[in-house]
């Protein structure tokens, strides 16, 4: 008996790009959930970490008329104009992953994590794991004006002002790319000759620094001269920890798709 495509539940996913192992694992997990057999047509578009091909996709599904729209926006800012529209079309948004700076009545739900409380985590594990010692520190940030990036740079900065012998020397954003992180560490190697620790807001920039770190002649990780961590927590960064090279990952869960299905479902 074929299936057809009426019988399916249509979502959009405005999916953020393909920036990193994260956002691989939250895309496959997506195409498991809302697969054919569960009843569902997903169409989900690869925004390439572009604002405006982002927006133009939503409005792209607002044009076919989805069921569902659901979206992982790769900045805060500039959403209300196109959820308007597609409130005013009579479809559900779920906001998932990152935050927007929208009335949250231009939305139905939201499913993602608190960047925030991260970044306060990873600043108290630095702060026992340095005891009381000096820090000279670098942050590599993650994609301008992201929530991920406001969230874990604002914990981050809470606990860091905690401690008057924490010197935050430099913050510039690898974009959440391994290519990113590689540059935006070869800089600070070529400004900073005292580097205590490097926080990367996400794996994949860890990665790019560790090798910038090691073609520098330095040495990082529990046994190096530079303490290195971030955020995500992917299976690289687990070999990365088990090759000495990393010091901790601070774990963000990628995989929403079974959460919003709850939500399509509610
Ligand atoms: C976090 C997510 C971030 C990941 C990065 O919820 O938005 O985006 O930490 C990804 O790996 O690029
Ligand atoms: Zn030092």
């Amino acid at each position: 008996m074929p299936v057809y495509a009426d019988d399916l539940v249509t979502v959009g996913y405005a999916q953020v790009g393909h920036e990193s192992d994260w956002r691989t694992a939250n895309t496959q997990n997506y195409q498991d959930v809302f697969s054919e057999d569960a009843g569902y047509s997903l169409d989900l578009v690869d925004c390439d970490n572009d604002n405006a091909a982002q927006l133009e996709a939503v409005r792209t599904f607002i044009s076919k008329d989805m069921d569902y729209i659901v979206i992982a926006p790769i900045q805060s800012a500039g959403w209300d104009t196109v959820l308007q529209e597609a409130q005013d079309a009579g479809i559900p948004v779920i906001i998932a992953d990152r935050e927007i700076e929208a009335s949250d009545d231009l939305y139905d739900a939201w499913v993602g994590t608190n960047t925030t409380n991260e970044g306060i985590t990873a600043g108290n594990w630095l702060a026992e794991y340095l005891g009381d010692a000096d820090a000279n520190i670098l942050v590599i940030e993650g994609s301008v004006g992201a929530s991920a990036t406001l969230g874990r740079t604002d914990g981050f900065n809470q606990v860091a002002g905690e401690h008057d012998n924490w010197k935050i020397l430099d913050s510039q954003s690898g974009d959440f790319t391994q290519a990113g992180g590689q540059e935006v560490m070869e800089s600070f190697l070529k400004s900073y000759d005292d580097i205590d620790v490097v926080v990367a807001e996400n794996d994949n920039m860890a990665f790019g620094a560790i090798d910038a770190i090691k073609a520098a002649g330095k040495t990082c990780g529990p046994d190096g001269d530079i303490i290195i961590f971030s955020f995500d927590a992917v299976k690289a960064a687990f070999d990365a920890m088990i090759a000495g090279d990393l010091n901790a990952a601070l774990e963000c869960n990628p995989l929403h798709g079974p959460r919003v299905d709850e939500i399509i479902k509610k």
